[in-house]
């Protein structure tokens, strides 16, 4: 058996967010640990259709997706979260609904020139170009957090590097 805990992956769009989360995932189905990934990109198909990116529903999109996190940690899961989750008050409040070592934050920082010279889906190229609104790091702001459980520059880290480190972090928190 093991513990259930969140492991909240917040960062910029293109910060690795989750590419880590999955092989995360995968590292701890190796080892044979129950996980549910929620991923804020996917979520935002279902459960969070009817949220935009304004202040006000990126806060009811932490909310909604920490609450859902809450029930999955009460079935015993590890739950990894991969959400922008761009402000400090939302994050914290979140924290607040699980037990000390429960819940891991962790900061998936990288220079916002890098995640935007990635741009897969041509999401910051359409944010310079006025096409996109609130768009974080352009014209909606990032607030890291002060003292994640965890910080991982994937500038220069790979994700396997970075998931290592998640999945040691963990071990050594005596999760499993
Ligand atoms: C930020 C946006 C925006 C705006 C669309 N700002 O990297 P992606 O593309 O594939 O995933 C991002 C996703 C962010 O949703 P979250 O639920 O994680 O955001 S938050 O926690 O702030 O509520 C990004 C895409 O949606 N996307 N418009 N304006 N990201």
């Amino acid at each position: 058996g093991h513990r259930s805990a969140v492991v909240w992956l917040t960062g910029l769009s293109g910060a690795g967010k989750s590419t880590l989360a999955d092989r995360l995932e995968q590292c701890l189905h190796a080892r044979g640990l129950h996980t549910y990934l929620l991923d804020g990109d996917l979520l935002r198909g279902g459960l969070n259709a009817d949220l935009g990116f304004g202040a006000a529903d990126r806060a009811e999109n932490v909310r909604r997706v920490g609450e859902v996190a809450r029930l999955m940690a009460d079935a015993g899961l590890i739950v990894i979260v991969a959400l922008i989750s761009p402000f400090q008050l939302d994050r914290q409040a979140v924290r607040e609904r699980f037990a000390p070592g429960e819940f891991f934050e962790v900061h998936v920082d990288v220079p916002l020139a890098i995640a935007e010279s990635r741009d897969p889906k041509g999401l910051y190229r359409r944010a310079r170009a006025g096409l996109l609104k609130d768009f974080t790091g352009i014209d909606s702001p990032y607030e890291p957090p002060a003292s994640p459980e965890l910080y991982l520059p994937t500038a220069t880290l790979s994700p396997d590097e970075a998931a290592a480190a998640v999945f040691e972090h963990l071990r050594a928190a005596g999760l499993f």
